[in-house]
């Protein structure tokens, strides 16, 4: 079948006369239309299939991105005609675009297999929304997501962490034959397309080839990792103090449960217990949103007042009334947040169940960096609407974030006052590296593990240890029970169960440091990186808004340029903003065993 369908490809491919260019010309034309049709249907499949899980909506699901998968496929293969016939740029970008799309997964032109496919991706998501924990005996009180979130951030009990801990992840299990599936027919829909695998399909994505991308995030991370280290240190020796040394060894890995994250992907919940200087500098900015009984509206329109402060128009008011701010009581819903162009021409909405946290005012802004992402390209042919890379997506709200000073967060009556000597640096510096360093080894670990899955590097029957090797090696933690190969763990972080490249975050960590480096400069606010504030700056949103704009028409360095005036992608801007609490953490472990 593959070798018959790849002589077809080939064939197709090098037609004895190419077709003109006008030909090709009428086929781009079809090409945007028809990808607009099919894309908005599965948007709108989508949005209700996450706002509102039912068997009847994942079907709807199931069958648009089954339409959708159809389309791309075919549309690959045909586009393969014109290789030799004379097109714009713009066309030969658009058609590198459609040949990396991953979002429904390359799928196998056998229709069976395809409609399988798009019945087990959205019976993933579909298992990960509904996932709830009843307790052992499952006659508790059942708890979802969220919930069982909140312990984690908020129980210092060891039992009761890991209860939520291990309970969530059981969630997971009967995901466990379903994702191995997943991989074989999307892999197989991945070499029809010309790939060896969708791991090599995700990492073509990048303007460079596949192993060089996977050799830039040995880089990148490579030079960040001696601060990670240091922060592992710190953290453990503190968390060591808490729950003692036969709990916290030295040296040892980190117990996954105390890190206050479902993932131990950020640390930021455990900010009160490993504290720099207690009391020093007022940073709880969650209970000045509860005591202020912050809404979700509340807290989204001080995130569109960021944007609209650089010059940047409000959002549409159809986003207010088609967003999903809330979580609905009455059924069940997707909550992991994300951010919507539902018909790639200003349906802008957001799905989140907003709660008065910090963490969910900064999801706020980031979810936000997507709308106006989004709304900046609308003016390009529908292919080239995406982010320059997608990591670019995920680094434009955050990196606004790193513009929420304390001074501002005074002016929004979030915080009392703005201390600024040295400890309160270092406590505020050190709030941000739970938040962004932590995250690191993480978003790196996520895509490692799925590259290796794809390219069958891990068999089916190491699915769960290779996890936590992985777990282990780049983020010095370890699981606080046995687990076996009857779990399934990487199911229950969502971006696995539902088929979402990870890699974008990693790069989004590095970028935002770097955006916010660049756009300080062109703010003219020369103070250091972990104080200068771009909030209010006309100008940055001008050249912002330029880059944006831009979206994937031209290979990301060049986007990175208009802004930055740089070509790579450096992670010395996100050294530069931690200098001070690098120093500090360099004085504390002086002389403690560090690593694991
Ligand atoms: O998934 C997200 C966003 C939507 S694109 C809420 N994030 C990653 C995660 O939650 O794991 C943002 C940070 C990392
Ligand atoms: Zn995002």
């Amino acid at each position: 079948m593959i070798a018959s369908l790849t002589l077809a490809l080939a064939l197709a491919a090098d037609p004895a006369v190419p077709p003109t260019q006008a030909e090709g010309q009428a086929f781009m034309k079809r090409l945007d239309a028809d990808f607009r049709r099919l894309s908005v249907k599965q948007a709108t499949a989508d949005w209700v299939s996450k706002t509102y899980i039912t068997v009847d909506t994942q079907r709807l699901v199931g069958w648009a991105n089954e339409d959708l998968m159809e389309f791309l496929s075919r549309s690959v293969r045909e586009s393969l005609r014109y290789g030799k016939t004379d097109l714009d740029p713009s066309s030969r970008r658009q058609l590198l675009m459609l040949r990396l799309v991953n979002e429904p997964p390359p799928a196998p032109a056998d229709p069976t297999k395809r409609a399988e496919l798009a019945s087990i991706a959205a019976r993933l998501t579909a298992l990960y929304g509904e996932g709830k924990w009843c307790g052992k005996d499952g006659k508790g009180v059942c708890r979802d997501l969220g919930q069982l979130e909140e312990v984690m951030a908020e129980s210092r009990d060891w039992e009761e962490l890991v209860d939520a801990w291990a309970g969530w992840r059981t969630v997971a299990r009967p995901m466990r034959p379903l994702y191995e599936r997943m991989v074989g027919l999307s892999n197989e829909g991945a070499r029809e397309i010309g790939f060896q695998d969708v791991g090599e399909q995700w990492r073509s994505g990048y303007d460079m080839p596949p192993e060089a991308f996977a050799a830039e995030i040995d880089r990148l991370w490579g030079e960040l990792r001696p601060m990670y280290e240091q922060l592992h240190c710190y953290v453990r020796s503190r968390l060591q103090e808490r729950y003692g040394k036969a709990r916290v060894p030295d040296r040892g890995p980190i117990p996954a449960q105390l890190l206050g994250n479902m993932w131990s992907q950020s640390w930021e919940n455990v900010y009160p217990l490993v504290v720099p200087y207690p009391g020093v500098g007022d940073t709880d900015v969650t209970a000045a949103l509860v005591a202020g009984k912050w809404d979700a509206t509340r807290m989204v329109k001080t995130g569109e007042s960021f944007f609209t402060s650089m010059g940047l128009p409000p959002l549409p008011e159809s986003f207010w009334t088609r967003s999903m701010l809330v979580k609905p009581r009455d059924r069940e819903v997707i909550c992991h947040a994300s951010a919507w162009d539902i018909d790639y021409r200003s349906d802008l909405r957001v799905k989140m169940c907003i709660k008065p946290t910090e963490d969910d005012l900064v999801t706020v802004h980031h979810e936000l960096g997507h709308n106006y992402y989004q709304r900046a390209y609308e003016g390009l042919p529908t292919l080239l609407q995406t982010g320059a890379h997608d990591g670019f997506h995920e680094a434009i709200g955050d990196a606004l974030v790193l513009s929420i000073t304390p001074d501002y967060m005074v002016k929004l009556g979030l915080l009392k006052s703005a201390a600024k000597d040295e400890r309160a640096v270092v406590n505020a510096q050190m709030k941000k590296a739970l938040e962004e360093v932590a995250f690191l080894p993480f978003s790196v670990l996520m895509d490692r593990w799925r590259w290796d899955v794809y390219a069958g590097r891990i068999a089916p029957d190491r699915y769960d240890a290779s996890w936590w090797e992985l777990a282990a090696r780049y983020q010095g933690i370890v699981p606080p029970v046995p687990r076996s190969e009857a779990d399934f763990d990487p199911g229950a972080k969502y971006h696995i169960a539902s088929g979402v490249p990870y890699a974008r975050y990693f790069l989004a960590g590095v970028l935002k440091f770097q955006f916010h480096r660049a756009m300080c400069r062109i703010a003219g606010d020369e103070r250091p990186l972990h104080i200068c504030s771009i909030q209010g700056s006309k100008e940055v949103g001008r050249r912002f808004g330029e880059m944006l704009a831009m979206g994937a028409s031209k290979p990301w360095p060049d986007a990175l340029e208009a802004l930055s005036g740089e070509r790579r992608m450096d992670p010395s801007a996100m050294l530069e903003y931690f200098a001070p609490l690098r120093a500090w953490l360099a004085d504390r472990t002086r002389g403690q065993a560090c690593g694991w």
